[in-house]
């Protein structure tokens, strides 16, 4: 049986509850070795993982892996919150018994980790000292080293973190098995997936996948669902799917931030590397806090909403990433920066990585190209042939250190202050490029009915409308009803409030689909005009669903669009909200017993839209 204790203590790893938590999972797993690992193992684990085919060398200092075949995003419908409360039961979370739950996946995983090391790995979804530092601290086992490799880039980690609880026994245990990946009937009835948050029990048990969000525990898992039900319970902070950036006017020195929800592969990393447009850039610096959490709390001291991102590293989409849309994160996982690339195609010969978007053709020579199931371009047959090189959910992981504007303050324990928290999605119509609501009903409101159209991050169909609150609905960890209430309390007791705001980078022509926002850095420009509509230096266009901006006021200088396309992109389509009007009122009607506010809310829009015919 293998020696848990001595491994712990080559660690120095004493804190008793840890340790019991490890042995009883090493026993149950059924695993040969223990290691604890943290940021100081990487060269090693990385030396390791080459060697053992695990990860290729992407070119100096960065890597490739490709995931199983069936494993390549997150499943939402073999996603379960567990509780002993049935009164936790939302309409997304799916909802489960926690005792039925854990015997489950103490069934699934007992034994499944035969002969494989399992690595321990302490870690912290905050910065050190945050006022939120105790929810923020865990310990993920896993059986799988790359998991390993991205957990030590995704958050900040070591056996520090677990000696120094103030309660002991207070961290979230994370376990992740990965499972005979082959074997697990992946989207089908038989499927064997779990992934269970036991939220009542700070227990994560993710059974059956080694990807993203699916293994690497501290983020989603912990730093969205886990704290998601923690902010509640203690009334003490929302966590969220947000991005947060700040934003300097280097003439007037002032320093904004703002936070905001997009739905997952809709545009956070790409907002929060954001760099100013050229013509924009002698007066504003974007800097990146974060691209993919945030956790809101109001500050005793001075009664303003203040943000961190609990992670340390980037998870980012690489699709169309390129010098143009992004050069930021090309930066980020420049050589020499320990990248590690999943599911973009891979050159044998040259170790070069490639994905849709990064040129606009594929390479024209593809000797040596394999796409990201591992097979040779140059023997896929011809009604393959248009196939894509990489998965559209190919991403790239990477460390905060190595985002080139990552902001100076970034880990300050604090936190910064919110000025503003946007909501935005991908809408081919009837959403404006933004629109501007001043009341807080009316913002949380507005993040509920959320709708934006389905993207390859969650296994599903690409495309579809679908509502996603506030772009929580996959990380939802208790009632809805109860989350809306939650916002209005917490971000109502804050002495200064936000503005909110609904952006969209993605509407289309229905002709020729092109975009008709140039988007990317070009998305600072409605920020800055949020910003001064905060400051009462534009007034804006009031309209039944905010205030939109009337085109002088917009700065458009250097930017590239056709006049009719910014008519289109500034208009409010009242016909084609009228209609969204009722399948907004379906849809919040799901949730019971949602605050009176939020239904007062909608019936002031639709109210408005009636009006305004
Ligand atoms: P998750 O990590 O899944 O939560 O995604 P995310 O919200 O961080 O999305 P990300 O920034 O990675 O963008 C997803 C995709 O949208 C990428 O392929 C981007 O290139 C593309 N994208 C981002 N911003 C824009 C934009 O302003 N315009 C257009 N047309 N595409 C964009
Ligand atoms: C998302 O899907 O929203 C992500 C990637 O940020 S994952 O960590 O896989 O959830
Ligand atoms: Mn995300």
């Amino acid at each position: 049986m293998v020696d848990v204790h001595a491994a712990l203590d080559r660690a120095g790893l004493r804190n008793v509850h840890v340790r019991e938590y490890v042995r009883y999972w090493a026993e149950l797993t059924g695993v040969a070795r223990v290691e604890v690992v943290s940021a100081a193992d990487d060269a090693r684990l990385i030396a390791e993982a080459l060697a053992e085919g695990e990860i290729q060398p992407a070119g100096e200092g960065r890597y490739y892996s490709r995931s199983y075949a069936k494993d390549t995003a997150r499943s939402e419908e073999r996603t379960v919150v567990a509780t002993s409360n049935p009164a936790d039961k939302g309409v997304y979370n799916n909802w489960r018994p926690a005792a039925e739950m854990r015997r489950l996946l103490e069934e699934r995983m007992r034994g499944a980790s035969a002969g494989k090391t399992m690595y321990v790995v302490p870690y912290l979804m905050a910065p050190a000292g945050s006022p939120l530092e105790r929810y923020a601290a865990g310990v993920e086992l896993t059986d799988c080293r790359t998991v390993a490799l991205h957990m030590i880039r995704m958050a900040r980690g070591g056996v520090a973190y677990s000696e120094g609880l103030a309660d002991p026994g207070s961290f979230v245990r994370a376990v992740h098995v990965t499972g005979d990946l082959e074997n697990l009937g992946q989207g089908t009835p038989e499927d064997q997936r779990y992934f269970v948050t036991i939220a009542d029990e700070r227990t994560i048990l993710h059974f059956g996948s080694s990807y993203g969000g699916n293994a690497l525990l501290g983020k989603i898992a912990h730093g969205l669902r886990q704290a998601a039900y923690d902010g509640w319970t203690s009334g003490e902070f929302l966590a969220e799917q947000f991005m947060l950036i700040g934003i300097t006017d280097k003439v007037t020195g002032r320093r904004y931030h703002i936070c905001g929800g997009f739905p997952s592969a809709s545009g956070k990393t790409n907002l929060a590397m954001m760099l100013a447009p050229a013509a924009l850039a002698d007066r504003y610096r974007v800097d990146f806090y974060g691209d993919d959490i945030a956790w809101l709390r109001v500050d005793p001291d001075d009664g303003r909403i203040y943000a961190i991102n609990p992670e340390f590293g980037v998870f980012g989409v690489a699709r169309d990433t390129n010098e143009k849309t992004n050069p930021i994160a090309l930066a980020s996982v420049a050589p020499g920066t320990g990248t590690l690339f999943t599911n973009v195609a891979y050159n044998d010969d040259t170790q070069e990585v490639w994905w849709e978007g990064r040129t606009p053709d594929p390479p024209a020579d593809v000797t040596g190209w394999r796409d990201w199931t591992g097979k040779l371009i140059c023997e896929r047959p011809a009604e393959e042939a248009g196939a894509p090189w990489a998965h559209p959910n190919s991403r790239f992981t990477t460390t905060l250190a190595n985002v080139p504007n990552i902001a100076a303050d970034f880990d300050d324990p604090k936190g910064v202050p919110i000025d503003a928290i946007i909501f935005g999605g991908r809408a081919s119509d009837r959403e404006p490029l933004i629109r501007a609501i001043a009341d807080l009903a009316e913002g949380v409101y507005d993040g509920l009915t959320l709708g934006a159209e389905a993207t390859f991050a969650a296994e599903g169909i690409d495309g579809l409308l679908r509502y996603d609150p506030m772009s929580m609905r996959p990380f939802m960890s208790y009632h809805e009803a109860a989350y809306a209430a939650h916002w209005l309390k917490l971000i109502g007791s804050a002495r200064s409030q936000p503005i909110f705001a609904h952006v969209n980078w993605f509407q289309r022509d229905p002709e020729d689909q092109h975009y008709l926002w140039p988007g990317y850095r070009d998305n600072l420009r409605p920020l800055l005009w949020l910003l001064r509509l905060q400051a009462g230096e534009v007034h804006g266009r009031p309209t039944p669903v905010g205030t939109v901006p009337v085109r002088g006021e917009l700065d458009l200088d250097g930017v590239a669009i056709a006049p009719g396309d910014l008519e289109t992109i500034l208009a409010i389509d009242t016909p084609r909200w009228k209609q969204e009007m009722k399948y907004r009122a379906e849809h919040l009607e799901q949730f019971t017993d949602l605050p009176e506010q939020i239904w007062q809310a909608h019936r002031r829009v639709a109210e408005a839209l009636d009006d305004a015919d």
